[in-house]
């Protein structure tokens, strides 16, 4: 892969979703993601003033084939997204169900010594295990946490937290930024090199239908963009992981996942 843009944002698709606890069929969602992202309804050019049409400036490298045990297909992964590092691109990885993010953090880490994670969900996904299944997609944030994958970990939009997830929490020393602390006014705050994990779930259901488990009182997209148009950190990879096309009746959450991919692409190119 030839590397004439240091650090060119590069969408990988990641068509998995059998560690689902609730319904399957974010696996669907690479490639519709894609067709909104290259829709005629709209343009190139990100709300930061970075056009995303010019030759070069957004790559991709098409879905990773996933078939096998979950343990392979998390080999899988991790080699893939270390592969479009070594290769000199910024990971912008579509989902999949949120379980794809530990795999995905393995392989970040490995070339980020310091590295902080931003998560917006409407749920903490820091289970120890869910249903027997340590690798659920209710668990990767404990996986990484336990592994040391991130030196900080940001969680925002959260509304569904539970005691074992509250134990869990401050086991680890994360910042939930729950919605009612977002009401009140906190904001995350970031240093160092960053990756962006949303689960589509964050927003509230009015905007964003198209998820596995809808859960009313979330963000709104203007709340999202809001925050990644204010990091001062480099973002050194990002996912977009939960958006179940089955569920999507309207396509505005489709439209919502390409506006948010567009945003973290320009905010990437921005800050190299
Ligand atoms: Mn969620």
């Amino acid at each position: 892969m030839p590397r004439a843009n240091p650090a060119t944002p590069t969408l990988i698709g990641l068509p998995y979703d059998a560690s689902s606890s609730f319904l399957r069929g974010a696996a669907a969602a690479p490639p519709v993601i894609r067709q909104a992202l290259h829709s005629a309804a709209g343009n190139p050019w990100t709300e930061t003033g970075v056009d995303l049409g010019v030759d070069g400036a957004l790559a991709d490298v098409g879905d990773v084939p996933l078939a096998g045990s979950s343990a392979e297909v998390r080999t899988k992964i991790e080699a893939s997204v270390r592969t479009l590092l070594e290769s000199g691109g910024r990971p912008i990885v579509l989902g999949g169900d949120h379980s794809i993010t530990y795999p995905v953090i393995r392989a970040v880490r490995w070339s980020h010594p310091r590295l902080s994670v931003l998560h917006f969900d409407a749920h903490p996904d820091l289970y120890p295990e869910f249903a027997g299944d340590a690798y659920s997609h209710a668990c990767p944030f404990a996986r990484v946490m336990e592994e040391r994958l991130a030196d900080r970990l940001v969680q925002v939009g959260i509304r569904t937290m539970n005691a074992v997830q509250r134990t869990q929490a401050e086991r680890y020393g994360v910042d939930v930024i729950d919605m009612r602390a977002w009401v009140a006014g906190r904001r995350p705050r970031l240093e160092g090199p960053t990756y962006v994990s949303i689960d589509l779930d964050a927003f509230d259901p009015a905007c964003a239908p198209g998820v596995s488990h809808r859960e009313p009182g979330g963000l709104t997209a203007r709340d999202v963009l809001t925050v990644l148009h204010g990091l001062e950190v480099p973002l050194v990879g990002a996912d977009v992981v939960e958006f179940n096309p089955a569920q999507d009746a309207s396509g505005v959450t489709a439209a919502l996942c390409a506006k948010v991919v567009k945003e973290l692409a320009g905010m990437m190119i921005a800050a190299r």
